[in-house]
């Protein structure tokens, strides 16, 4: 039987939808067992270049082809790894600067991951009217120290998003962050023809709904995908232990071989060369903080 190749653009209950070369949308299942002894012992996940035959008008996935990049996490409790969306070049970091309030620590888990998963990040800080310039500014510091790109939007300003439209062409990128931040309204902002479906955030708690429930694949122009995905809550890492993680903190990584002991976490040491220089500001608090977190989170 003939096989084809194609790329997966969503995956609901069972079913995937493959994007051909042809352009054409083709639902799929996926072969039992594919993943029993394979390095991806999970699922399948949007962006995965995939290898199919057609039976009728139902086509049957038989193999998946090998990542140049993930985006994955790690579901905590069972210690699997969820692959959120593959093959992508571009991660964006999406966080409201209010409503829901900004979380650096998941700012910091998200950055690691693309470190982790070969992915660009890019940090887009959405409802910049609902901030003034000096707190906007002051949550933009720590990224812009260790020369992250962040871009800001609003939705309800008159706010130029070109730099960020730019940032997707050629290329596949695709929008993290938590529930209610903004990810399907900016892409709707510049795409009005993918018309995603919005929610309002919760009044009371200034939390999402959870509009977006499933991660999508779109086509915005010849060469050029964004996908949109639900909103996060946690983000459990995947691939990090504790004697990895700071290579994954560019400013961090700088002080740690000066440290006196070999084994040096950088929590609570005598003779720590992290903490010095988070003491003389050389390393932004943010930053450590979201550090810290993570390690404290490993025990
Ligand atoms: N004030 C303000 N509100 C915004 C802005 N962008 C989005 N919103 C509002 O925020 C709410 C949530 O927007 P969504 O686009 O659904 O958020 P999401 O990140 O896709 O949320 P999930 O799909 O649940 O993960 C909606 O009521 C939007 O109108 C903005 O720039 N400024
Ligand atoms: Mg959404
Ligand atoms: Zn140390």
């Amino acid at each position: 039987m003939e096989q084809t190749t194609g790329t997966i653009i969503r995956r609901t209950k069972g079913f995937y939808y493959i994007l051909t070369p042809e352009k054409n949308i083709v639902e799929c299942k996926i072969k039992g067992k594919l993943f029993k002894d394979s390095r991806y012992n999970n699922q399948s996940a949007v962006g995965d270049k995939v290898k199919y035959i057609l039976e009728n008008d139902l086509g049957l996935i038989t193999e998946i082809y090998p990542r140049t990049s993930f985006l994955s996490r790690n579901r905590v409790g069972i210690e699997v790894e969820q692959v959120i969306a593959a093959n992508i070049d571009n991660l964006i970091i999406t966080s409201a600067i209010n409503k829901p309030a900004i979380r650096h620590n998941l700012i910091c888990r998200m950055l690691t991951a693309a470190f982790v998963g070969n992915i660009k990040p890019i940090i887009l800080i959405t409802k910049t009217d609902l901030a003034s310039k000096t707190e906007l500014q002051e949550a933009l510091k720590p990224y812009q120290d260790i020369d992250i790109e962040v871009i800001c939007s609003s939705i309800i300003d008159d706010c130029d998003i070109s730099n960020l439209k730019n940032k997707l062409i050629n290329n596949t990128s695709v929008l993290a962050g938590q529930s209610g931040v903004g990810k399907s309204s900016v892409l709707n902002l510049m795409f009005p023809d993918l018309n995603l479906k919005v929610g309002a955030v919760n009044k009371k708690t200034a939390k999402g709904i959870h509009t977006t429930t499933f991660a999508s694949m779109h086509e915005i122009s010849e060469s050029s995908y964004v996908i949109d995905t639900p909103g996060i809550r946690e983000f459990g890492l995947w691939g990090i232990s504790r004697d990895n993680l700071c290579e994954y903190f560019p400013r961090i990584k700088n002080f740690v071989s000066c440290c006196k002991h070999r084994n040096c976490r950088h929590i609570t040491e005598p003779g720590c060369k992290v903490k010095e220089a988070l003491q003389s500001s050389e390393i932004h608090p943010v930053l450590y903080a979201g550090y810290q977190a993570i390690m404290e989170s490993f025990s």
